[in-house]
């Protein structure tokens, strides 16, 4: 048992993994104990099988490979092809969203519309689109075909680069590595680490940047733009969260996965009078549909939709005996979920045509009536009901309240009101120093550590620091079962500063921003204090520090990469496997002889395992960015005088 509670955090998934052993379920969490022992070749990064002379390992016996590469070459070559593949996951995500919008804009999409026009407008506008005396679809074909442009232009640097603050550009520029097309930079990525092609570890880390860059301010941020676009910008909104939100009654459902457009058209379908009359009538009192890892973050940021819960409680759900079916689609599902299903009545439905499993039902929503496709899928849910066996039910009680639905606009509504929606009283808070700074907190939660652990401890001092933070992806999901996605976690925990911020504008102190495509509205949100002005011009000088706590996937890499080369220095709870070459490791972390990336981009990673150690390192790089700006002035206290009163 005490085993078992130095695994998960909440009780939840505690629970679940004692009811995993009863019912002789294998998790995650067994598996990593049988795969305890980890390949120390693979942890140092110095593993290379790029051709077929090899695999070579680097060793003090064995200090180059078969062809001559030495530890530098082979560990920056590993690191960039790990951000090739969170780039290409992220972007391939928002390529998908766009493909919608042309199908949209064509008619050919039926289910789906255009929610949010202003931001279509907006985003037209910017890339010179005429928008006068024209139909919004015609306008929503040119954009769609615009953005995927930015995938595929060959020569041309991203037009999205520009929404980032002009000095950040000229940083870039300076630097030579302004990604073009964002497939071409993936391809690029490949082509540089395949045999005898690029040897030199800085210049791999460069374009390692570079294809990171082509995922943030592009794929990703194109993304964040479409989904807004086809399913509207998010606003604060109610929910809960944790596996609690199962209920006894109902038909369960939970989806799980990264693209918004299947969960969309799942919660339209679940609605629907005559799916509710079939739940009805197969005896449930209802359908309850339920969110894991990013999904649930976007259904739950436009829809309310309930947080079943993060990435590593997908296997822990299906424990509670209690859900009909899940259904899956990209990124981050487990082919585990497969193996604990039948140990239930749960089906695993898949929906994505290059995202397949066996022993999954696949069931592919694709562009013709997929509202008929996605009541199929929750019919054959309803299906499942009866199978259900209630001796193997137990849903854990644990459920907590919490507000999302953050986007850049509703902050700036939030903090300005209707008419006067702007970051001024933010970036006064800062500069007064009622809020010491911002942090982000991303990423996912690992089987190397206890889950959301990490995430909730650095959360809760950065807190009483009057930091404010904001989340996304699983990290959100650690806070919001934790408790603290409310309002009231300003009276519990916050600072005084943070705590009169938060109470005066009416938000919680930790501000949950969606799925991890959504990293890209930190940046906005970044950019938007610069723009508000007063804070510098640049990202790389504003008090504020990024964070990816227990990550675990590529994607978080790709991540890391793009704020770091933004000027965001990023903390890591787990750390890259560059161990292997002192050269690649010193020169990310900014720890070489010259500065190593801090030199280039003014930000580096930083690795710590305590996330108390981590608070006081992030408060000290705070600070010196306050001092920086010149916002560190202690203002003398001092009791009102004559003049002060005659002033009032
Ligand atoms: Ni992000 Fe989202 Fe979660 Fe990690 Fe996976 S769900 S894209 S990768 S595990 S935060
Ligand atoms: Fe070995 Fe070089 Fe081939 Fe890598 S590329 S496997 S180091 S011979």
């Amino acid at each position: 048992m005490d085993n078992l509670h130095s695994k998960v955090s909440d009780n939840a998934s505690l629970e679940m993994l004692e009811k995993s052993k009863a019912d002789c379920v294998e998790t995650c969490f067994d598996r990593a104990e049988h795969q305890k022992t980890h390949c120390s070749f693979g942890l140092k990064g110095v593993c290379c099988r790029v051709c077929h002379m090899g695999p070579c390992r680097i060793t003090v016996k064995a200090p180059k490979g078969i062809c001559g590469a030495d530890a530098d070459t082979i560990v920056a070559r590993n690191f960039l092809r790990e951000v090739a593949a969170g780039t290409s996951a992220h972007s391939d995500h928002g390529r998908h969203l766009i493909l919608k919008l042309k199908h949209v804009a064509e008619g050919k999409a039926e289910g789906f519309a255009i929610k949010d026009e202003k931001v279509l407008l907006l985003n037209a506008r910017r890339y010179g689109i005429e928008t006068e005396n024209r139909g919004i679809n015609s306008i929503a074909l040119d954009l769609a075909n615009l953005f995927l442009n930015e995938f595929s232009s060959q020569e041309e640097t991203l037009k999205t680069l520009e929404l980032a603050p002009k000095k950040r550009q000229g940083i870039w520029e300076a630097k030579g590595i302004k990604p073009c097309g964002i497939d071409r930079m993936v391809v690029e990525s490949m082509h540089r680490t395949s045999i005898g092609v690029d040897h030199d570890y800085k210049n791999l880390l460069m374009h390692a940047f570079r294809t990171a860059l082509s995922n943030g301010w592009g794929g990703s941020r194109i993304a964040s733009i479409v989904s807004d676009i086809l399913f509207g910008t998010p606003s604060p909104l109610k929910s809960s969260a944790n596996l609690g939100v199962l209920k006894e009654d109902t038909v369960n459902i939970l989806i799980h996965g990264h693209e918004p457009a299947i969960s969309e058209i799942l919660t339209v379908a679940v609605s629907a009078p005559e799916i509710k009359e079939y739940a009805k009538n197969a005896g449930a009192s209802g359908i309850t549909i339920a969110g894991i890892c990013c999904t649930a973050n976007e259904v739950l940021m436009r829809h309310g939709v309930p947080l079943a819960g993060n990435m590593l409680q997908q296997e822990l759900a299906i424990i509670t005996g209690a859900v009909e079916m899940m259904v899956v689609d990209v990124q981050c599902v487990m082919p585990g979920l497969i193996d604990a299903a039948k140990e239930y009545h749960t089906e695993i439905v898949s929906t994505t045509d290059m995202a397949k499993t066996i022993g999954a039902k696949h069931m592919a929503v694709g562009e013709v009536n997929p509202l008929a496709a996605a009541k199929e899928i929750v019919k054959r849910a309803i299906d499942n009901f009866k199978k259900r066996d209630k001796s193997k039910v137990k849903i854990p009680a644990d459920k907590e309240e919490l507000v999302a639905g953050f986007s850049v606009d509703a902050i700036k509504y939030m903090l300005g009101g209707k008419y006067r929606a702007s970051f001024r009283p933010l970036n006064d808070a800062i500069i007064q120093n009622r809020i010491f700074g911002v942090v982000g907190i991303a990423g996912c939660t690992s089987t190397k550590r206890r889950t959301d652990e990490y995430i909730n401890v650095l959360t809760e001092e950065l807190l009483k620091r009057n930091i404010l933070v904001l989340q996304t992806g699983c990290a959100a999901i650690s806070s919001a079962k934790a408790g603290r996605l409310t309002p009231e976690t300003a009276l519990k925990i916050a600072g005084p500063g943070l705590r009169e911020v938060c109470e005066a504008v009416g938000i919680p102190p930790i501000l949950h921003l969606g799925s991890c495509v959504d990293n890209t509205r930190i940046l906005e949100a970044a950019t938007e204090i610069i723009n508000e002005g007063g804070l510098g011009e640049d990202l790389g000088t504003l008090p504020a520090v990024g964070v990816a706590a227990e990550w675990m996937s590529e994607k978080a890499i790709s991540i890391g990469c793009y704020f770091v080369a933004s000027g965001v220095d990023i903390f890591l709870g787990n750390p890259f496997y560059t161990s292997g070459s002192a050269n690649v490791h010193n020169y990310l972390h900014g720890t070489d002889a010259d500065g190593g990336v801090t030199k280039d981009f003014g930000a580096c990673f930083h690795y710590y395992d305590d996330p108390l150690e981590a608070a006081k390192r992030i408060t000290e790089i705070i600070n010196a960015a306050r001092e920086g700006l010149g916002i560190n002035r202690k203002e003398e206290r001092k009791l009102f005088d004559m003049k002060d009163r005659r002033a009032i």
